[in-house]
């Protein structure tokens, strides 16, 4: 229930997910339109949205009554008495995301159907109604305590639009759902992401409700100053527009956040973010491992491959966003085990491509132009705060490999700590002794995985045509596609 996006039609000059035949010429620099320098306020991120980027990839967990009626969208009217997961185990759920090398989990604290998985005073419609641990439970507090013993951090995702509670569509919702809020921040210890859904529907009298935003993100700078809040255009993270994992392949961090209002769809930029956006709100995307949101067991068999995933997250983090990947329990009360090894099958693809660089130990880098303290050695070490800088917007880095290495992804990152710059490169390989472009590409920012056609290079150059200030480059990788081949566990699901 959001609106809908229009992706602009301008496409600067870029390279596309898969390996594909070289885009178009560079402009000359003479060609590049000026820019405005970066102003004093640059937007840059605060500690927690630079944390949150340097996460990658965390587990939504859509749970609740539609797990047990097979509803995408609950109506709000069932018998909380369906909620029975009888063998609800949280740790296993947090082990299967650990085991893809998620870093955090965001559980649907209360979805549409107005049911809170936490036994809330401020409703009737929650587990404290339902025969699960005998009305006493309470899931919040077992995923979360689940979360910490395992070392991923927990984040809540609470939907606003209620098709249930009496006073939806009344100023009064706002006290209700503000005194909801306080309940989920003040009782389960440090949360590092707040997820609140745009979708504003009709609540149970047939009205909608104007959502007090201000306040409701007051309530989370009281009381969780460290979380980070997503809703459709921040204030900390943006949604990437789609439900797809696909992020576009410009992707600014910055965002008009002034000229969004919330609910007109008025902002076109949420995807692509804006090169000279006043705001840092970078994007998350959002998909999930099977059809829908919620567990339902006629799609026990469409659980996305490793290979997809591995797709989505060259697709997500490889293009400036973090993956949020729902994974929803079934109606036992248990991540299914098809999910189980989908999971453990993207990890081992990921780590099998990603998990090294193919940049020898050892490798040389040379510089055009290279600040004091910030040679080009900066982007082969694993440190993300050691970065190349050059004096000058326009230069190149060349990555010597010493002998001939075959690959087909350059990953790049800039050190965004200090504002996302970069908006046009060319990334070239020496094969057999002749200079060949091999991408080009618009936005880095955090992460950008580029694709290339199998190249066999000795050395490997990153050229800097435009940025909106002196760029700043943490880490260049080189990677190999194909090292994917027959790492993902022979009984993965097939999709
Ligand atoms: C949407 C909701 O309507 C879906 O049910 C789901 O929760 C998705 C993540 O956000 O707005």
């Amino acid at each position: 229930m959001r609106f809908a996006i229009v992706a602009p039609a301008v496409v600067l000059v870029a390279s596309t997910a898969v390996a594909q035949p070289i885009a178009p010429s560079i402009p000359s620099a003479s060609r590049v339109a000026p820019r405005p320098a970066p102003s004093e306020g640059e937007a840059v991120p605060s500690k927690a949205q630079l944390q949150w980027q340097r996460m990658e990839m965390n587990a939504f967990v859509h749970f609740g009554p539609n797990a047990f009626t097979g509803a995408e969208w609950g109506s709000g009217r069932e018998q909380p008495t369906i909620f029975n997961p009888k063998e609800l185990d949280a740790r296993q759920w947090v082990k299967a995301f650990k085991a893809a090398g998620m870093k955090g989990v965001i559980v649907t604290a209360k979805h549409h159907d107005g049911f809170c998985l936490w036994p809330t005073k401020e409703s009737t419609h929650t587990v404290a109604a339902s025969p699960w641990r005998g009305g006493k439970g309470d899931l919040l507090r077992e995923l979360s305590d689940a979360a910490r013993a395992e070392g991923l951090k927990f984040g809540v995702y609470l939907s606003p639009w209620d098709r249930n509670h009496p006073t939806y569509g009344t100023p009064e919702y706002n006290d209700v759902f503000v005194r909801m809020l306080e309940d989920v921040l003040a009782n389960y210890g440090e949360i590092f992401e707040v997820w609140f859904d745009g979708a504003n529907g009709e609540g149970p009298n047939g009205k909608r409700q104007v959502y007090d935003w201000p306040r409701f993100h007051e309530v989370v700078r009281r009381l969780q100053p460290n979380a980070v809040i997503f809703s459709d255009a921040g204030p900390g993270i943006r949604w990437i527009g789609n439900e797809r994992g696909e992020a576009p392949l410009t992707n600014w961090a910055m965002l008009d956040r002034d000229r969004y209002e919330p609910g007109t769809g008025l902002s076109m930029d949420l995807p692509e973010g804006s090169e000279l956006g006043k705001f840092y709100v970078p994007g998350e995307c959002d998909v999930s491992i099977r059809p829908g949101w919620f567990w339902r067991a006629a799609e026990n068999g469409r659980v996305k491959s490793p290979r997809t995933l591995l797709r989505l997250y060259e697709s997500s983090v490889g293009r400036n966003c973090t993956l949020l990947l729902n994974v929803p329990p079934d109606d036992r009360g248990l991540v299914h085990e098809n999910d189980v090894k989908a999971l453990a099958g993207m990890r081992a693809l990921v780590d099998a491509v990603y998990g090294t660089s193919l940049v020898p130990a050892g490798a040389k880098g040379t510089a055009t132009s290279s600040r004091a303290s910030h040679g080009p050695a900066a982007v082969l070490d694993a440190d993300l705060d050691s970065y190349w800088a050059p004096s000058v917007k326009q230069a190149s880095l060349t990555i010597d490999l010493g002998a001939p290495v075959t690959f087909d992804r350059v990953r790049l990152q800039e050190y965004v700590a200090a504002g996302q710059r970069i908006s046009l490169f060319e990334i070239e390989a020496n094969v057999g002794g002749a200079w060949q472009r091999i991408a080009t590409g618009t936005t880095i920012g955090h992460t950008r995985i580029v694709a290339t056609n199998v190249t066999t290079a000795s050395q490997v150059r990153v050229r800097i045509h435009d940025a909106r200030g002196l760029p700043m480059l943490a880490s260049v990788s080189i990677h190999d596609s194909s090292r994917a081949n027959g790492v993902a566990p022979a009984d993965a699901p097939a999709h």
